[in-house]
């Protein structure tokens, strides 16, 4: 079965530019255990006093995790991780040649050496220890092999097989997991597979088929560079596709969106699983499949993330996909007149980049000649926020950004600093939505305004 390491802490905080207070981290671990990871990686007490704090406060959640710290090979490192009360350290050492040769200056039998004094090392304290050989996938086989038993020998019960530049492929990995587990000494074996080609979480997929334990994620693919598997592509992925039903699917939206928040890194609209387009349907022909049967074009159900499915609808739209729509605001229209909505729809769409709730409404009012008393789900706002003196408004602007309801920020001038565009459901939500943003630090006023109608202007 399965096992996956969540290090959203440590690997996810070595991704540019984020940084998480220990409160924050706190919280992350809070949630990632309501998932029901295996393992959590809280951080590297070296890096700064607040990691080794994080780390601390973490182990003493008793939570139901494995709490990892991260170590290089050297006694205080792993010192550390002992004073922060971690279960386990994770000590990586580099084995390629060229890690060796030009960043370490070891020569292979040194690198042994080192490697296997300090496991021996945090064993002695009482630590478990899993061995990382970094750069592993550029390493000479036998040699690994080799590195990896005399680890395993020295008191190491897990190995983490790192592809730390992310230049495997699925059927390459497959071979080499494989072999890897034929030839080493009892021990579990860690996927640490980096995402430079987009092959993160296809490799770690193989490996576990070839005879691998455990998958190293961070929530939203957050990682040095392009980052690693993404936590929730990986339980659904596992979930869906390989029957792992061990793990709690709900909370992931919410962690998403939560890292989004504190990290100031967003996901993409297209991203898998969590992303605003995954459940989003488009083009006539699939949006009439979609209202017939929603599996004809969706891999499964969006109700797995609690997620509902959504159809845009524009000059791509057909006329089942607009009846819909109009249904849903209870509003009725002949064929005729749906015909002409839709041919209407069309030719705006081809005039602007969206189409609002309120156009299709108006649309739906000149056609049929009746007034529609409907009020939209959409409610759109502008909402300004005045940011304390002391307070960079750059910070106040990355955790509006993180709102999944806020489409833009402004930065401004006048009595206001910030004046954020934000779109939701109805008014229960907007209410809700401002007393979020009213708790951000450093916020000292709020004033919204509802939007009552938008166009677009030449520029669109
Ligand atoms: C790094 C180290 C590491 C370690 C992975 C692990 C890697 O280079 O920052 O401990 O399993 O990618 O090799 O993240
Ligand atoms: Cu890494």
């Amino acid at each position: 079965m399965v096992e996956i390491l969540d290090t959203t802490l440590r690997e996810g905080e070595q991704t540019p530019y984020v940084n998480f207070t220990v409160d924050e981290k706190v919280q992350i671990a809070q949630m990632l255990d309501s998932v029901g990871v295996d393992m959590i990686e809280a951080g590297d007490p070296s890096v700064s006093p607040n990691v080794a704090t994080a780390i601390k406060r973490i182990a003493s959640l008793g939570l139901r995790a494995e709490i990892v710290a991260h170590s290089i090979a050297s006694c205080p490192g792993i010192d550390k991780a002992k004073a922060c009360g971690a279960d386990r350290v994770g000590i990586f050492y580099a084995t390629s040649k060229i890690h060796l040769d030009a960043k370490l200056h070891k020569t292979p039998e040194e690198a042994i050496a080192i490697i296997t004094e300090h496991i021996a090392y945090a064993r002695g304290l009482g630590l478990k220890v899993r061995y990382t050989s970094e750069d592993a996938t550029r390493t000479d086989f036998e040699f690994l092999v080799r590195v990896c038993n005399a680890a395993i020998k020295a008191g190491a019960d897990r190995i983490s097989y790192a592809d730390t530049l992310g230049i495997m492929q699925p059927h390459i990995f497959y071979e080499r997991v494989h072999a890897l587990r034929e030839r080493l000494l009892p021990c579990k074996i860690d996927l640490h597979c980096h995402d430079d080609y987009g092959l993160a979480l296809a490799n770690a997929m193989a490996g576990i088929r070839a005879g691998a334990d455990c998958i190293h994620t961070t929530v939203n693919g957050l990682g040095e560079r392009t980052g690693i598997p993404d936590l929730a592509e990986t339980i659904v992925a596992f979930h869906n596709l390989e029957g792992v039903e061990k793990y709690n699917i709900q909370p992931l939206m919410e962690i998403s969106a939560y890292l989004e928040k504190v990290s100031g890194f967003f996901i993409a609209p297209n991203k898998p699983i969590t992303g605003q387009n995954a459940f989003t349907h488009k083009s006539g022909i699939h949006t009439n499949g979609i209202l017939k049967d929603p599996r004809t074009y969706e891999p499964f159900d969006p109700s797995l993330l609690g997620r509902e499915r959504k159809i845009v609808i524009d000059k791509y739209t057909g006329k089942s996909a607009v009846k819909a729509r109009l249904d849903e605001y209870g509003i009725e229209v002949s064929a005729a007149e749906l015909e002409v909505i839709v041919t209407h729809i069309k030719n705006l769409g081809d005039q602007r980049k969206q189409i609002f709730e309120t156009d299709i409404i108006d649309i739906a009012e000149q056609v049929t000649g009746r007034e529609m008393d409907v009020i939209p789900h959409d409610i759109n706002a502008l909402v300004m926020l005045e940011v304390e003196s002391h307070v960079y408004t750059s910070m106040v602007v990355r955790r509006l950004r993180g709102f999944t309801n806020v489409s833009h920020v402004y930065e401004i001038t006048g009595d206001y600093d910030i004046s954020a565009f934000v779109n939701v459901e109805n008014v229960v939500a907007l209410n809700n939505l401002i007393e979020e943003v009213r708790t951000i630090k450093g916020v000292k006023r709020t004033e919204t305004r509802i939007v009552l109608k938008k166009y677009n202007g030449n520029g669109n």
